[in-house]
């Protein structure tokens, strides 16, 4: 796992602290979908996806958004334990959900890009730089338990 610089620390838990989890959630997720439309196989008890403007406004997408973004705070709390953190979370997404771990690389790159169209010019390289190494611990973290 990571060492983090202040600096890093700096750029991660204030930009935290500023997000609207259930917005950045949702539209991170919906994105997911739309961009990645083979994700959606994952969903599909969360009824309409058939167009972009179905997933932006399903309800069901909203909801889990939220969740999972709330789950990826858990990261911004626990720096320095990150692996820990997600050991059941990557025991489910193997045994039961069957999640190929390459869509948590996915769903980061994804998350960075909605903090940049939220947050524009705040988003430095150095600001960058440092949140591609925190969603890249949580996917790392979340592959953890596969076998
Ligand atoms: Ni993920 C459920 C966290 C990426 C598919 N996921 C969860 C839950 C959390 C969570 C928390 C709820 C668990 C519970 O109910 O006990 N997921 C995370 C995190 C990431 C992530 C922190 C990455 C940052 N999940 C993904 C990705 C996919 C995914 C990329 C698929 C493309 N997750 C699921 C599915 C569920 C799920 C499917 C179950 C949803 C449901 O409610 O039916």
């Amino acid at each position: 796992m990571p060492n983090w610089t202040a600096e890093e620390r700096h750029y991660i838990t204030s930009m935290w602290e500023k997000i609207n989890v259930e917005e950045i959630g949702s539209e991170s997720l919906a994105r997911l979908l739309i961009v990645y439309p083979w994700t959606q196989r994952f969903f599909s008890d969360f009824g309409n996806l058939s167009s972009s403007s179905a997933i932006l406004h399903n309800v069901r997408v909203h909801d889990h958004g939220k969740k999972v973004l709330n789950s990826f705070g858990s990261a911004v709390k626990n720096m320095d334990h990150i692996k820990e953190t997600f050991t059941d979370l990557s025991k489910l997404h193997c045994e039961k959900l069957h999640v190929d771990p390459e869509n948590f690389k996915l769903l980061g790159s994804i998350l960075i890009i909605v903090l940049a169209m939220h947050f524009g010019k705040e988003c430095t390289p150095s600001w960058q730089a440092a949140w591609q190494k925190l969603v890249s611990a949580v996917a790392h973290a979340l592959t953890l338990e596969y076998h």
